[in-house]
């Protein structure tokens, strides 16, 4: 029995542990911090683990070679799929779905923002200043959303509710349409979905084919009206071609909360675009999130003890 012990990565109080011992079956159970995946305690042995939960990057693997299954910290497994892991041909399962309600309504969030300029109440605000001013309203108005997921519905649903025509970019066809979403184009019509969304929604994943999906020639394709709003991984639309159609007003604005590059450094012109609405990777940091996770997590390790099969196994091909 000890050589299918189970790791478990993060920190988990009284209540979350016991369901994970519940769920583990009989199984040896370790805990250790992310900083330290070895820290199991005295009769921890590497080589004895074969599942590691709550994995957040290969250094979380590497120390143990006769891991099977990992189960990723995040919805978004890119970080975890680096070559070497990709070659040990483990099974990956992924939080997916757990934030989809808050990246949802943090989407909904910058559009109404971006929409009715609010950084210019704010701004005035911080002066005591009274500015009235003419500004938008979403209904009537298209959001075209790259990636039909759990938050790309959600999504789907808060726009309709706001009276929006949605749009919606999907890699598999759905035949039977999906809830919510006006019209489904496939990745080849890219370009017909930016041009008719007054907001453009990055909700895809971080894969060798979405990397670089958005440059110039997507920005040109969308209407000088239009605004970028990006929650699942920055490095989607490159960001040189951004920051020109940012700059150039190609695009209206942009609502960003992944970036390329995370923490966004100090020097990054994207602090300084006053077009430019930045939250730091924070739109799902809920504790709902925290408690779906965990729940995906449970339900997880409670399948693999009954053998039966896991729920958001990794497409490690399509890289999500
Ligand atoms: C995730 C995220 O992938 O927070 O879970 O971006």
């Amino acid at each position: 029995m000890q050589d299918t012990a189970i790791l478990v990565l993060g920190e988990h109080g009284p209540e979350r542990r016991e369901r994970l011992v519940t769920a583990a079956a009989g199984r040896p159970l370790w805990f250790a911090p992310h900083s330290d995946p070895t820290a199991g305690g005295a009769d921890f042995d590497p080589a004895h683990v074969r599942a590691v939960l709550g994995a957040g990057g290969p250094a979380h693997l590497d120390p143990f070679p006769n891991v099977d299954w990992v189960h990723g910290a995040a919805a978004g497994v890119n970080a975890l799929l680096t070559p070497e892991v990709l070659e040990r041909r483990l099974t990956i399962t992924s939080a997916a779905g757990n934030g989809a309600v808050p990246l949802a309504e943090h989407a909904l969030m910058l559009m109404l923002m971006l929409n009715r300029d609010a950084l210019r109440w704010l701004a005035a605000q911080r002066e005591r200043r009274w500015e009235r001013f003419t500004h938008g309203e979403l209904a009537g108005s298209t959001v075209g959303i790259i990636g039909l997921g759990h938050s790309g519905m959600d999504l789907a649903a808060k726009a309709k509710a706001c009276h929006m025509r949605v749009v919606g970019l999907a890699r598999t066809p759905r035949p039977g349409g999906a809830d919510n979403v006006d019209r489904i184009y496939a990745v080849e019509q890219l370009h017909d979905l930016l041009a008719e969304s007054d907001f453009v929604v990055m909700t895809a994943p971080y894969t060798p084919s979405t990397r670089g999906l958005l440059g110039a020639a997507e920005f040109a394709a969308m209407k000088p009206s239009a605004f970028y709003i990006c929650f699942s991984r920055g490095g989607i639309a490159d960001d040189d071609a951004l920051l020109a159609a940012l700059r150039e007003g190609i695009i209206a604005g942009a609502g960003l909360d992944a970036h390329a590059e995370e923490p966004l450094p100090p020097e990054s012109p994207f602090w300084d675009l006053e077009n430019v609405i930045i939250t730091p990777h924070n739109g799902a940091t809920s504790p709902g999130t925290g408690a779906r996770g965990f729940d995906i997590m449970v339900e997880n390790l409670t399948r693999y003890t009954a053998g039966e099969p896991l729920r958001n196994v990794v497409d490690q091909d399509a890289g999500y």
